[in-house]
C-alpha cells in the first residue's frame, strides 16, 4: 500500500483553519519559530526493521496482522511512516534478518520511498541455523577463539552488506556477560571483546563509524561485558577515532542521569548515536515519551547544548534511531507516536533560552534555572511540529490519517492476518 499526495492534501484540508490559528499563536509567542522549523525539516529519525512487527516477551507474542514478510515489505512500511510524518527518512537493517537478495533493487525501492540506509546491526545474541559455534556463553568475549572468530566474521559480513547499500555505520550490541558470580573472568572477557572489536574495526571502510552500544542487564542477569557508558567509552577510546558510544535510553539502571551521560560523551567527542524508547521498570521497548517525557526533554536539552558547543549539525552529526519492539500496539501507530514525541521534545529543547540559562547558572539562581527549563518544556509546540510536517509534504495529524485510510486493514488484506515479520 502507498499513500498518495492527494490523500494527504485532503486530510490537511480539514485542519487548515485550526492549524493556521494555532501556528499563528505559537509564532506570536516564540520569535525563533522559523529557525526551529528549518531545524525540524532536517531532523530525521531512523526506523529499525525489527520495530515493524509485533514484538513479544518470553511468555508470548500476539501478532496484529499484516506484518511485513520480507525486507521489501519492511522498507514499504517505513515508507508509509515517512510519507505521513516526513521525519522518518531512514531504515536501520538487522543482519541476518534482512539480508538483501538484490542490492540494486533494494536500493531503488528505498530511494522510491525517500529512505536511506542507517546503521547496520549485527546479531551475535542468537544462534542461526547451520552455525558452527554457539553464542550461548557469549560471542566477542567468548573463551574459545573459534567462537570469537565466527562472531568477528559475521560483523565483517554485516559491513559488506552495508557497503553495498550505502550505509556508513556498524552498530554492535552484545548480549555477552554472565548470569552468575564466578562464571566469568571480567578482565579476560573485556580483553577478548576489545581484541575482537579491533579486528572488526580494522575492516571498517575509511568513512565508516562503529557504534558500541551498552546495556546494564538482560539477557545476562549478573554481569554485562559492555554494561554501561564507562565500559563502552573505554572500548571506543581504545579502538580509535571511528569508534563511538551509542546510548540507548532503556539500557540504564533505574534513575540513571542519562542527560549527564550524553553531555559528557559529547564533550569527549565520543557520542555516536542514540536509540529512543521509554521504560518504567526494566523494559526498553515502550513508546518514546510515553512514560518520562521530561527526561526526554532534558536529554535533548543537553544534546543541543553539547552539539552547538562543538558545532555539530543536529540533523547529520549523530545517528538518531528508534529502538523498540511493541507487544500490544499496532507497530506503525506506535512508531508514529514515538517519532512525534521525539520531534516535540527536540522542539521544546530548541526553545530553551540558553543565554538566560547560562546567566542564571552563573548567578547560582537555582529557581530561575528550573523556571527557564520548564518554561520551554511546558510550551505547547504541537502546531510548530505540524507546520514543519505540512511544509515537508506530510500530514497534519499522521496517526489520524493512518486510521482514516485504514492502513492496517489494507496491509492485512495484502499480506494476510497471520504473517510474522522476519526475525521476530
Ligand atoms: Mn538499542
Amino acid at each position: 500500500m502507498e499513500i498518495g499526495k492527494d490523500s494527504i492534501a485532503a486530510h490537511n484540508e480539514q485542519y487548515v483553519k485550526s492549524q493556521q490559528q494555532r501556528f499563528e499563536y505559537a509564532t506570536s509567542m516564540n520569535e525563533r519559530t522559523e529557525d526551529v522549523i528549518s531545524k525540524l525539516l532536517k531532523f530525521q529519525v531512523a526506523i529499525p526493521s525489527w520495530a515493524l512487527g509485533t514484538g513479544g516477551t518470553r511468555f508470548g507474542r500476539f501478532s496484529g496482522g499484516g506484518e511485513p514478510r520480507n525486507l521489501e515489505e519492511k522498507i514499504s512500511d517505513v515508507g508509509l511512516i515517512h510519507r505521513l510524518n516526513q521525519s522518518s527518512g531512514a531504515i536501520s537493517l538487522h543482519i541476518p534478518w534482512d539480508v538483501p537478495q538484490d542490492y540494486q533493487a533494494i536500493k531503488e525501492l528505498a530511494l522510491h520511498h525517500g529512505l536511506r540506509f542507517d546503521a547496520m546491526n549485527s546479531n551475535t545474541f542468537q544462534d542461526q541455523p547451520n552455525q558452527a559455534h554457539s553464542y550461548k556463553f557469549g560471542s566477542l568475549q567468548h573463551v574459545d577463539k573459534a567462537v570469537r572468530q565466527q562472531a568477528i566474521a559475521h560483523n565483517i559480513e554485516v559491513i559488506e552488506h552495508g557497503k553495498a547499500l550505502g550505509s556508513d555505520v556498524l552498530s554492535v550490541w552484545l548480549a555477552d556477560g554472565s548470569c552468575f558470580p564466578g562464571q566469568l573472568n571480567f578482565r579476560k572477557a573485556f580483553q577478548n571483546t576489545l581484541e575482537s572489536l579491533e579486528e572488526i574495526y580494522a575492516a571498517l571502510p575509511e568513512n565508516w563509524k562503529v557504534f558500541v552500544e551498552y546495556k546494564a542487564f538482560e539477557p545476562n542477569f549478573y554481569s554485562t561485558t559492555v554494561g554501561d557508558w564507562g565500559q563502552s567509552l573505554l572500548l571506543a577510546n581504545k579502538l580509535g577515532p571511528k569508534a563511538f558510544t551509542l546510548v540507548d535510553l532503556g539500557h540504564h539502571l533505574p534513575n540513571a542521569n542519562i542527560e549527564q551521560i550524553v553531555s559528557l560523551l559529547l564533550m569527549e567527542g565520543k557520542l555516536g548515536g542514540f536509540h529512543f524508547n521509554d521504560s518504567k521498570y526494566g523494559d526498553d521497548d515502550l513508546t518514546t515519551g510515553s512514560i518520562k517525557p521530561y527526561q526526554l526533554f532534558l536529554i535533548f536539552n543537553e544534546l543541543i547544548e553539547g552539539m552547538d558547543a562543538k558545532g555539530i549539525d543536529h540533523g547529520t552529526g549523530l545517528g538518531w534511531m528508534i529502538d523498540a519492539s511493541h507487544n500490544v500496539k499496532d507497530p506503525l501507530e506506535d512508531l508514529l507516536q514515538s517519532v512525534e514525541a521525539i520531534m516535540l521534545s527536540y522542539t521544546q529543547a530548541l526553545l530553551v533560552d540558553r543565554v538566560a540559562l547560562t546567566a542564571a547558572q552563573g548567578n547560582h539562581d537555582v529557581a530561575l534555572c528550573q523556571e527557564i527549563l520548564q518554561d520551554a518544556f511546558r510550551t505547547d509546540v504541537r502546531a510548530i511540529v505540524s507546520e514543519a510536517r505540512i511544509r515537508a509534504g506530510g500530514a497534519v495529524n499522521p496517526l489520524a490519517l493512518y486510521r482514516e485510510l485504514k492502513v492496517r486493514e489494507n496491509l492485512i488484506k495484502e499480506r494476510g492476518l497471520k504473517t510474522i515479520a522476519t526475525g521476530l
